[in-house]
């Protein structure tokens, strides 16, 4: 071959990762040759790329041509969950898919027909596109997408209306930064240079993390707190802040109701008293509310580790409120950081206007529960798509039971053969990021980028738009000649930008649209609340109602004597989420402080049992001096391959949900470690 055979396509990165890259990509063939980030400069990319991608996106070849690449449509010709498939065409699935939901809606009505999906691509035009106009015309149950980020979006929509925060370019600006929750040199890898660059310009860094992580142990202060209690640490600072004349007055009058409500909620929250229930010291609580006080601007950047668990959503809140508190807003580099992906008010949301008319409503984190012993109409059909709900979703092993119901018509649609597809009657094969076109909403930065398909699909590999609409014609819930097409979905999305006066000629050139309020702009000057009365909400009425213990409520630790350890699942560098997770070879071992391990006689290398009530995971024993004693360690995103037993920490995660939002309690996981016998491993 040639190298003038070769072509250059620019792109951008969809995957469930706050940056967005914009990409170039080398296509020989109709297949990928190399794949990187567009050089730094380039006219119209988005800055946050700043000529770098993470190796995940960089090995992409691998996914796309591996040998876990989905690429026929296949139908099950074993047990369930056995994984035997044989392959059939486009049309026989399509035909099988059809006629399977038309006969559960017949029998049991269109609601029993379950869709489920999640991450796997944040395009706007591969979910809450064509999938919208299948399902919602069909009538099937609706599924609260709450497995991430739910506890979190709900305190920044009551307390913010999402107003955007600090965009990751003023992180050099600020005094002082403070990482909470949050992983970005794994997980949103381009705000790293903007905190080297202010650390080297003498900002002050704080980290609040129960992992002495990689940017903890650059930090002057890491608060390495125990799992679940960030509520009591945030109180704590807005108590102090009250009590020592710290807090500023003047901006709260100006932008904030609800302030004596919050004053009122962080009362009981004393240093000491905080300090005890978080594991730290009162000294270390001081200097950080010190600290926290003294510097400006200072920047926060609230991460997702805080609200995966009871209290997450109080935790979410009370965090987003320092910022208020302490006066911190108003200049650039103060503030916070949090997702954007609410940050364009509406103007940027979907493809389609479909009203959803079902009553039957499923929490995804309860799929396991709802499968077997369901709140509501039961469900017939599962169709899995952009998710893997085996690897991901709470309680696996009931999950895993669910899936393995004879009487459930599965559909799995993926680009690869996942944990989840083995329990498929049909698995239909997607296309990925690269060869299909997408629309793209950051949430990291404030981007808007065109995914354009560069490489030619796999195989048989179709996209879900196509698909869903396929399945929708022939249930005739869309009319020939009334078909969208992707560009069609494309311009409706972009409608509103439009009216609002956005130029998004940038989208068909390779280039970004931002939001209104630009790139990045100063809270309080630039952007404001978008809240009814454009003030900050402290003590939302609809938060207060839907709070299992009252405003700024904390529930203590769900620790017992049996399972003592708090279970922490955070994200690998080498995926995301579940997604490139095949790619890990050999096992993955799960974690504990050496002090912990030694007090169960437990070495590095050995083989465990973690368990609790819920399941049990058999793998290798690592030790972590970095972790917080009483933590235990294994990340998301694995697969069953990656452990002894083929459970990962999900089947210790409990399907309980958090505060706020109905979101996922994963390092609500209490559990205990001991050696594994020797003949208890395998399955
Ligand atoms: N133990 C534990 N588990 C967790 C968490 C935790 O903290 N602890 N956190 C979780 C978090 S943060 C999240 S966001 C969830 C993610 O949960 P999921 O969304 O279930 O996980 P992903 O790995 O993102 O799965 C996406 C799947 O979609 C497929 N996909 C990608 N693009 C397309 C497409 O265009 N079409 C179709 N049809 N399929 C596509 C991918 O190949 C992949 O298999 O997992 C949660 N799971
Ligand atoms: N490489 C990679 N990048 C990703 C992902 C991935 O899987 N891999 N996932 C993407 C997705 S879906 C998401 S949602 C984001 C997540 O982005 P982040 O929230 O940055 O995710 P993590 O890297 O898991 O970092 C969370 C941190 O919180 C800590 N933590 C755990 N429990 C607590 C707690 O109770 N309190 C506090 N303060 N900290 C706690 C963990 O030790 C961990 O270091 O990342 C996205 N980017
Ligand atoms: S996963 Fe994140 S860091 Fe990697 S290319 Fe995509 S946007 Fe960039
Ligand atoms: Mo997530």
């Amino acid at each position: 071959m040639s190298d003038t055979s070769v072509r250059t396509v620019r792109t951008a990165c969809p995957l469930d990762c706050p940056d967005s890259c914009s990409l170039v990509v080398d296509v020989a063939e109709g297949k990928l040759a190399r794949i990187d980030a567009v050089p730094v400069g380039t006219p119209g990319s988005n800055p946050a790329t700043q000529g770098f991608i993470c190796g995940k996106v960089r090995r992409i070849g691998q996914h796309l041509y591996g040998p876990e690449r989905l690429t026929t449509p296949l139908r099950r010709v074993g047990a369930k969950g056995e994984g035997r498939f044989e392959p059939i065409s486009w049309n026989t699935a399509l035909d099988l898919v059809a006629e399977g939901m038309r006969a559960v809606a017949q029998t049991h009505g269109p609601e029993a027909v379950l869709p489920l999906c999640y991450g796997g691509s944040n395009g706007l035009l591969t979910q809450d596109a064509a999938d919208a106009i299948l399902f919602r015309r069909f009538g099937a149950a609706r599924l609260l997408r709450t497995v991430c980020a739910a506890p979190s979006s709900a305190a920044y929509q009551a307390l913010y209306g999402r107003m955007p925060g600090v965009a990751y370019s003023d992180y050099d600006q600020a005094q002082l930064i403070v990482i909470w929750g949050a992983n970005p040199k794994a997980s949103g890898i381009h705000l790293v240079p903007a905190i080297d660059a202010a650390l080297e310009r003498g900002a002050h860094l704080v980290v609040v993390d129960p992992r002495r992580t990689g940017l903890a142990k650059k930090a002057h202060l890491h608060l390495a707190l125990r799992p679940g209690t960030d509520l009591c640490l945030a109180l704590a600072l807005i108590r102090w802040m009250f009590h020592e004349g710290r807090a500023d007055e003047r901006f709260l009058a100006a932008h904030a109701n609800g302030v004596d409500e919050l004053r009122a909620a962080a009362e009981p929250w004393t240093l000491e008293r905080a300090a005890g229930e978080c594991g730290l010291s009162v000294d270390q609580v001081r200097a950080f509310a010190e600290v926290y006080c003294a510097a400006r601007p200072a920047v926060l950047r609230v991460g997702w580790g805080q609200e995966r668990n009871r209290n997450g959503g109080f935790a979410t809140a009370a965090i987003l409120a320092l910022p208020a508190v302490a006066g911190h807003f108003g200049v650039r580099g103060g503030g916070f950081t949090a997702s954007t992906s609410g940050a364009w008010g509406g103007l940027l949301d979907t493809a389609v206007d479909e009203p959803d008319r079902a009553q039957r409503v499923v929490n995804m984190n309860r799929l396991g529960r709802e499968l077997l012993e369901p709140e509501g109409t039961p469900i017939h059909a599962l169709f899995v798509y952009n998710a893997n709900p085996l690897a991901t979703l709470p309680d696996q092993e009931r999950v895993r039971r669910g899936l393995a119901r004879e009487d459930l018509l599965t559909i799995v649609f993926d680009a690869v053969a996942t944990d989840t597809a083995r329990f498929a009657d049909i698995v239909l094969p997607a296309t990925t990021f690269l060869e299909h076109l997408d629309l793209h909403k950051s949430y990291g930065t404030l981007a808007l980028q065109r995914v354009n398909p560069a490489v030619d699909a796999h195989g048989e590999a179709r996209c879900n738009h196509e698909v869903f609409l396929d399945i929708a014609e022939r249930l005739g819930l869309v009319t020939e000649g009334k078909r969208p097409s992707l560009l069609d979905l494309e311009s409706r999305v972009v409608a509103p930008l439009r009216k609002a006066g956005v130029d998004t000629a940038a989208l068909e050139l390779d280039g970004y649209v931002t939001a209104p309020g630009g790139y990045a702009p100063i809270p309080f000057v630039d952007v404001f609340p978008r809240t009814p009365d454009d003030r900050i909400d402290l003590a939302p009425a609809q938060l207060a109602a839907e709070a299992p213990v009252g405003l700024y409520g904390y529930r203590p630790d769900p620790a017992s004597e049996a399972f003592p350890l708090a279970l922490i699942s955070p994200a690998l560098a080498r995926t995301t989420s579940s997604t490139f997770a095949q790619l890990i070879e050999g096992q993955v071992a799960l974690t504990l402080h050496p002090d912990d391990a030694a007090a169960r006689g437990l070495e590095a290398g050995g083989a465990v049992r973690v368990f609790n009530e819920l399941g049990e995971v058999h793998c290798e024993l690592g030790l972590d001096p970095d972790l917080r004693p009483g933590v235990a360690c294994l990340p998301k995103g694995l697969w069953e391959r990656h452990t002894t037993n083929g459970n990962t920490s999900n089947a210790l995660c409990p399907d309980t949900l958090t505060d706020l939002g109905g979101g996922a309690c994963f390092n609500d996981a209490r559990v205990q470690v001991e050696n594994l016998p020797a003949r208890a491993g395998g399955k």
